[in-house]
């Protein structure tokens, strides 16, 4: 097949030219990112350089198994990319392993569950309604649907994670399997306290680092590593990584854990997304990386504290990471009305329940906010005060459309006064 066979003209051809559509929708998309201001904690803007790995031809390779013992050939690049990988990552957090095929966090969870339960067997996990995540425990999650759940929560008068709790449910219902981690939770986790309830009952301790895994990387919040049997994250939100999933552990636990992944939940790994992880991982082990999971929290607690000086409620009284669960009932709105009141001017976040929420999780009392996203733009603490009188006044004048435009037209100035990609908005 020669350079001028029209199989080779149809495949070079560029986005743009093949599919004026999807090319349109990516431009709108880049376009919606870079000149609005992005608070979704789970949220985070990758480096070009890992957009590039991702969309390598990476993606063409079939590689079930692991390195060294796949079920098909060819798999001499794709191995030391999986290697690559997965020492960079044992040095990034100091683990024993680690396992680079899941697709994403839940599925590195249910790889955990696969491993160490049987169908109706005991777990802990905290309380989606108190900020845990849906595959620790949610009735209508594979995890609430096929084992036994004992959720813990945090206690009304601090909204924290009651260690008293955690040891004395742990006692009663001996769980096999203790889960540490959250989607709003902004304290930090005392991960002795879940390894000490996971010795006393022979359980296995996950600790699921989704959110604060860039963190932990950059060492701004502390390690579950000394302390947990099994580690669990996503790699697209603090850590700043490609959207998929991993897991890291204890050598014991590696072949019970690499079964899981495969053949027991999935097939063939995704070895472009893997190639990025590598990426991910060489940007997290530089100093640079450590200055940003630092000014990350650093922005988060600004953030806060000017929130509060504006007259609404950080639930906890504040935060110890990336993110914040503001009730913004003190400004006369629902979570509901808040998101999208942000939204109207340029602002994206997520309502959220807060700690014994009277209204249900289609309305909430509450808005999560994270400034990993914009720490990633250069944003600091200066910013989080503007950023902050841009959400209070927005929230303060929910209906007023005037006042929505202003708020708008100074959004879009600041985002613009940190450009966020080089080589992405090409017109
Ligand atoms: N959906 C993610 C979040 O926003 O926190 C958790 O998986």
């Amino acid at each position: 097949m020669s350079a001028s066979t029209p199989s080779y003209e149809a495949r070079t051809r560029k986005l743009r030219d093949v599919d004026p559509e999807v090319f349109g929708l990516i431009q709108r998309e880049t376009e919606r990112q870079e000149y609005g201001l992005e608070m979704i904690p789970s949220e985070n803007f990758v480096s070009e350089a890992v957009l590039e790995a991702m969309g390598s031809v990476l993606t063409n390779k079939y590689a079930e198994g692991q390195p060294g013992k796949r079920y098909y050939g060819g798999c001499h690049v794709v191995d030391d990319v999986e290697n690559l990988a997965s020492a960079r990552c044992c040095e990034l957090f100091g683990a024993e392993f680690a396992n680079m095929q899941p697709h994403s966090g839940v599925q590195a969870n249910q790889a955990v569950f696969e491993a160490f339960l049987k169908p109706g067997d005991t777990f802990m996990g905290l309380r989606l309604d108190q900020g845990g995540h849906l595959s620790h425990g949610s009735p209508v999650n594979f995890s609430g649907m096929h084992y036994k759940v004992v959720g813990y929560g945090v206690r009304e008068a601090d909204c924290l994670i009651d260690p008293d709790e955690v040891l004395s449910l742990a006692r009663q219902h001996k769980p096999k399997l203790i889960i540490a981690g959250a989607s709003a939770y902004a304290r930090q986790f005392d991960w002795k306290v879940f390894r000490q309830a996971a010795d006393e009952v022979g359980a296995i301790f996950l600790a699921d680092i989704a959110h604060y895994a860039g963190l932990v990387a950059g060492g701004a919040y502390p390690s579950p590593v000394p302390y947990a049997d099994i580690v669990t994250t996503t790699t697209h939100k603090t850590l700043r990584g490609p959207r998929s999933g991993m897991i890291m552990g204890r050598a014991a636990h590696q072949k019970a854990i690499n079964k899981a992944v495969f053949p027991g939940l999935q097939g063939g790994p995704h070895m472009h997304t893997i190639a990025a992880k590598a990426v991910m991982f060489k940007e997290a082990l530089t100093p640079d990386f450590k200055r940003y999971a630092q000014q990350t929290v650093d922005n988060a607690r600004a953030l806060a504290a000017a929130l509060i000086k504006g007259g609404l409620k950080i639930v906890s009284g504040g935060t110890d990471s990336h993110l914040m669960l503001v009730d913004v009932r003190p400004l006369g709105v629902t979570g509901k009305v808040g998101e999208e009141t942000l939204d109207r001017v340029g602002i994206t976040a997520n309502k959220n329940s807060i700690p014994f929420d009277p209204q249900p999780f289609t309305i909430c009392s509450g808005v999560r906010l994270g400034t990993p996203a914009l720490t990633t733009r250069g944003m600091g603490t200066k910013e989080m005060e503007q950023v902050a009188a841009f959400i209070v006044e927005a929230l303060q004048n929910s209906g007023n459309d005037a006042k929505l435009k202003s708020v708008t037209a100074g959004v879009q100035e600041l985002s613009r006064k940190f450009p966020l990609y080089k080589h992405r908005l090409v017109s």
